[in-house]
């Protein structure tokens, strides 16, 4: 009956559920969610973990007594649900000094505070048992680039990284850092742009091996890229350490909608891919309930999210275990790609004399089949 449990693994942000409504546009509609009432709802409606920015919980300027307080009180609700913290983040771009960037700005008296503050995060991640620290560069980026000296914002920026990386193997912390890739906005432009760009931007760094990417469905897709292909390369290249699961109608502003509303047959693609690829990580949710809804409509689309990633867990798992399905697989020669190119012990030298009677008008008269394929998965999709 779709009824998600701790094993699913779900977790959601603070900030998700605890999203007011306010945009650009408008002030807020919802009141404040207090955190404890958060991390209760969440395991009532059986969810695993829940996942914060540091000024979630606290608010920008808590002092150490406020603090202690604060985390006392939260701490008491996740030993009472059992809810985990699998991940931490940082907010650097909320406060009006992170109006240029963090730690890209070009004030190095804001870079310098930013990282204090990640440090200190780092601190709270790993005393809460968090296995993983996010960042996302919200305000890393550029409205116009007469503002900014690029190459120099790449090299500050793997300097703070590398920076938090050194923080953490110094204190032996159990925690690996995932970066979160958005084209644009809050900044006209932002680095790290996509998927494939922090998979390049890890490779210069002092410990890639402690760092890997946190995609988000709406990210890639407001790039026009496919979010599925994005998670795909990310596992391939063992870096998929988290991920963010929304909904999102193409190439507009980020919108954030509970998962599985949007591009839904996308959202198919990506549960079958995470459930075959032996993904074992958290299934994570960053999404804003509509500004419209208040109250238990906010916990209706929580809900939404973990019960439309159990439904398209069921159709794809349905989908595969189809004989029709598996028979227009072989027939669109699927299984074929997973052979080698090559035999073994073949080298470039033989390839160029191999295959003599291979006759590419002959080939190309051979139909892949997958209007049937397609049409079989859209009808799991569709629930026939
Ligand atoms: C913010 C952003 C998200 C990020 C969060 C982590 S904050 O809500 O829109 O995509 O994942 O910093
Ligand atoms: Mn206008
Ligand atoms: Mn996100
Ligand atoms: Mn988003």
């Amino acid at each position: 009956d779709y009824t998600p449990t701790p094993a699913d693994k779900f977790s959601f942000g603070l900030w998700t559920v605890g999203f007011r409504g306010n945009d650009p546009f408008g002030a807020a509609t919802r009141p404040e969610l207090d955190a404890v009432q958060a991390v209760q709802r969440l395991s009532d409606l059986g969810a695993w973990g829940v996942t914060f920015h540091d000024d979630d919980l606290f608010g920008f300027g808590a002092d150490e007594a406020e603090r202690e307080r604060i985390l006392a009180r939260f701490r008491r609700a996740l030993d009472e649900t059992g809810l985990t913290v699998p991940m931490v983040t940082t907010n650097l771009f909320g406060h009006p000094v992170f109006k240029d960037g963090a730690l890209t700005a070009n004030d190095r008296d804001v870079r310098r505070f930013a990282l204090r503050k990640m440090l200190r995060n780092v601190e709270l991640a790993a005393e809460l048992g968090a296995r993983t620290f996010v960042a996302w560069g919200g305000r890393e980026g550029a409205e116009t680039d007469a503002a900014t000296d690029l190459r120099a914002a790449l090299d500050r920026y793997k300097e703070g990284i590398d920076l938090v990386c050194e923080f953490i193997r110094d204190r032996g912390y159990d925690l690996r850092l995932a970066l979160e890739p958005k084209p644009n906005e809050p900044r006209g432009d932002l680095f790290l742009p996509t998927v494939g760009h922090v998979l390049a931007f890890i490779d210069q760094l002092a410990h890639p091996d402690m760092v890997g990417v946190n995609p988000e469905v709406g990210h890639e897709q407001m790039a026009g890229l496919n979010y599925t292909h994005g998670l795909a390369q990310a596992l391939w290249a063992g870096k998929l350490f988290h991920l963010d699961l929304n909904g999102q109608h193409g190439a507009k502003y980020d919108q954030d909608l509970r998962f599985g509303a949007g591009d839904v047959k996308s959202a198919f693609f990506t549960v079958d891919l995470l459930e075959t690829a032996g993904y074992t990580g958290p299934r994570h949710f960053d999404f804003k309930p509509l500004r419209t809804d208040l109250d238990q409509d906010v916990w209706t689309s929580a809900e939404g999210c973990m019960r439309n990633y159990l439904i398209l867990k069921d159709r794809a798992a349905a989908f595969r275990a189809d004989p029709r399905v598996q028979q227009a697989l072989h027939n669109a020669r699927i299984p074929e790609l997973s052979q080698p190119t090559t035999t073994p012990g073949e080298k470039p030298e033989d390839l160029l004399h191999a295959d003599g009677d291979f006759d590419p008008e002959s080939a190309a008269q051979r139909s892949m089949h997958y209007e049937h394929l397609d049409q079989l998965a859209l009808e799991h999709l569709m629930g026939i």
